[in-house]
C-alpha cells in the first residue's frame, strides 16, 4: 500500500467506531478524525496564554497554601474519583489532544496517539495507588497502646515539566501531587503552553478546585525561580535537564525554613550493549524505535550503540538500510517517522553537535534531503566514534554514536557506569546469564533486554534513573507517590485513658 496516497473513508468511520487498521497499521478512525482537527488548529497560534511574574507567582503559592488544608481533608477515594473522571475525559478526546500535540509539539501521530494513552494511564495509575498507599497502616505494638500509620499530603507543590511530553509528564506530575493530597503550582514548559492550558482545564472540569491547581505560564528563570524560592512551598518534582535540576537543588538548599524534598528526572546517556550472540534484526529495530523516533527527544533514547566487533559491520549496515528507509518530514501527515525537533535552540543546538562529530568521527548514516517548507527537521545521523570515553554531551535529537568493542562486557558496562548518567540501558545478547550479570552491574534505572529502551509503561515498567541521570523515585511505580506525602506515626496510650475514666467513674 503506497503510504502517501490519501485514504478513501467510508462515512461510517466519522462516528466512533472500534479501532481498524490498515496494512501500514494506520487507525482508520484515528485517521478520519485527524484531518479536521488538525484544520481546525491550522492557525500558527495555537493559543495565547497569560504570562506570570515573580509576584504573581508568590502569592499563587499563599493561595495554593490557603486550599490545601481542604483539598487534604477531601477523603482520598474522592480525589482518586475526580482523577478517575478527568481520566475519562481525556480518553473521550483523544483525537482533540492529539491534534494539539501534533501542532504545538510536532509529535508524530503515532507519537501523539500514545501520549494522550499514557496521560490517561498515569491518571488512573495514581488514583489507584493512592487509595492503596494512604489507608491508615496498622501495626502490632505493645499491650496497651494502638499504632498506626497515616500518610498526608506535605502542601503546595511545584510541578516543572518538560516540552518532550507536555501532556503525559506535565498530568503525571500533577496527579501524583493531587492523589496524595498536596496542591499544585504548574509550571509547565515554554515552549508547550496550549497543551498544559488544556489539561489544567480538564482537571478543573473533572472536580479539582480552581486554587487547588494553578497554572503558571513563564520563562523558568523567573517564574519557575520564583516558585522554587517562595515561601510554603512544600516540594518541587522537576524533570528536564541534569543542569536545571541541580539549580533547583541549590536554590532549595539555599532557602530559609524546612527542607523541601525535590524529586528530579533528568538525562541520560543511554546505550545499548549487543555481543556477537545477539539478533541482528532484533538489534537493527530496537536501534531504530529508541535512536530516531520521536526525533530522539525522549531521555530515555539510545545515544550510543556498543557493537561487539564479530557483528558491527552486519548490523552498521542494516541500521544504514533502515534509516534511509525512514521519512522525516511534517508531523501532520501519516507517512512521517521522524518530525522536527522542537524549536531553533535545539536545531541549533543538534547542529552544532553534528558539525562537531563531522570532524572527529565517522559518519555511518548520512542525512537525507530535507522536505521544502519545514523547520527545524533534522534527519536520523549516526557517527562511529572511537571510545566510549568521547561521549561526554547528551544530544537531544536522532543522532545516535555507535562503538565497538571487544574483550569482556562487564569492562563495557563499567566504561558506560563512569559516564555518570544512570537511565536506561539495552542489553542484546542470547545468552540469558550474561544479561542478567551485565544488568545487575549497570548503574541504572531501567534496563532493557533484547527489546527497544523506550516507552515505559505506567504500573508495568516504573521509569526513572540514578546519577546525573535523577534522584528516583520512579515514575509511574509503587513507590512514587511516598515521596508526595508525610507520614505520621499516631501512638495511643490505651490503658491510661480507658483506665482513667474508669477509675473516675468508679469513685463518682
Ligand atoms: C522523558 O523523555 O523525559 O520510557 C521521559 C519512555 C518515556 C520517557 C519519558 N516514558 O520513553
Amino acid at each position: 500500500l503506497d503510504r502517501h496516497a490519501s485514504l478513501p473513508l467510508p462515512p461510517e468511520l466519522y462516528g466512533p467506531v472500534p479501532a481498524r487498521r490498515n496494512s501500514s497499521g494506520v487507525d482508520l478512525a484515528v485517521e478520519a478524525m485527524r484531518a479536521p482537527l488538525l484544520a481546525a488548529h491550522a492557525a500558527t497560534t495555537v493559543a495565547a496564554v497569560p504570562e506570570f511574574d515573580a509576584q504573581g507567582a508568590e502569592a499563587a503559592v499563599g493561595a495554593a497554601a490557603a486550599a490545601w488544608r481542604s483539598w487534604n481533608r477531601t477523603p482520598v477515594a474522592r480525589r482518586a474519583a475526580v482523577l478517575r473522571h478527568a481520566a475519562d475525559a481525556l480518553q473521550a478526546e483523544l483525537p482533540r489532544f492529539c491534534a494539539l500535540l501534533v501542532k504545538e509539539a510536532f509529535k508524530t501521530w503515532g507519537d501523539a496517539v500514545a501520549e494522550v494513552r499514557e496521560a490517561v494511564d498515569f491518571l488512573r495509575y495514581y488514583a489507584d495507588e493512592a487509595e492503596r498507599l494512604m489507608q491508615p497502616v496498622a501495626l502490632p505494638g505493645p499491650t496497651g497502646e494502638s499504632n498506626e500509620l497515616r500518610l498526608t499530603g506535605r502542601g503546595p507543590w511545584v510541578c516543572i515539566s518538560p516540552w518532550n511530553f507536555p501532556l503525559a509528564i506535565f498530568l503525571g506530575q500533577v496527579a501524583a501531587a493531587l492523589a496524595t493530597g498536596n496542591t499544585v503550582l504548574a509550571k509547565p514548559a515554554e515552549q508547550t503552553p496550549a497543551v498544559a492550558l488544556e489539561a489544567v482545564r480538564l482537571l478543573h472540569a473533572a472536580g479539582v478546585p480552581a486554587e487547588a491547581l494553578q497554572l503558571l505560564h513563564g520563562p523558568g528563570e523567573t517564574v519557575g525561580a520564583a516558585l522554587v524560592a517562595a515561601p510554603g512551598v512544600a516540594g518541587v518534582v522537576f524533570t528536564g535537564s541534569t543542569q536545571v535540576a541541580k539549580i533547583i537543588h541549590r536554590a532549595l538548599a539555599a532557602k530559609d525554613g524546612p527542607i523541601v524534598p525535590l524529586i528530579a528526572e533528568t538525562g541520560g546517556i543511554n546505550a545499548m550493549l549487543v555481543d556477537s550472540s545477539a539478533l541482528p534484526e532484533q538489534v537493527v529495530d530496537a536501534v531504530v524505535q529508541s535512536a530516531f523516533r520521536s526525533a530522539g527527544q525522549r531521555c530515555s533514547a539510545l545515544r550510543l550503540l556498543l557493537l561487539h566487533e564479530g557483528i558491527a559491520d552486519p548490523v552498521i549496515e542494516m541500521i544504514r538500510g533502515a534509516a534511509r528507509e525512514l521519512t522525516a518530514g511534517d508531523p501532520a501527515l501519516l507517512a512521517t517517522d521522524v518530525g522536527p525537533v522542537i524549536d531553533r535552540e535545539a536545531f541549533d543546538n543538534i547542529r552544532r553537535h553534528l558539525r562537531r562529530l563531522d570532524s572527529e568521527a565517522t559518519r555511518l548514516v548520512a542525512p537525507a534531503d530535507a522536505p521544502p517548507g519545514i523547520d527545524n527537521l533534522i534527519s536520523p545521523h549516526a557517527y562511529e566514534v572511537p571510545a566510549i570515553d568521547r561521549v561526554s554531551d547528551e544530544i537531544f535529537g536522532p543522532v545516535l554514536q555507535v562503538v565497538r568493542w571487544s574483550g569482556e562486557p562487564q569492562a563495557v558496562i563499567e566504561a558506560v557506569n563512569r559516564l555518570g548518567f544512570g537511565l536506561t540501558l539495552g542489553i542484546q545478547t542470547r545468552i540469558d546469564s550474561r544479561a542478567l550479570a551485565l544488568a545487575a552491574r549497570a548503574h541504572v534505572g531501567n534496563v532493557y533486554v533484547n527489546r527497544n529502551i523506550i516507552g515505559a509503561v505506567v504500573g508495568v515498567q516504573p521509569f526513572g534513573g540514578e546519577g546525573l541521570s535523577g534522584t528516583g523515585p520512579k515514575a509511574g511505580g509503587p513507590h512514587y507517590l511516598l515521596r508526595f506525602c508525610a507520614e505520621q506515626t499516631l501512638t495511643i496510650n490505651t490503658t491510661a485513658a480507658g483506665g482513667n475514666a474508669a477509675l473516675l467513674a468508679a469513685i463518682a
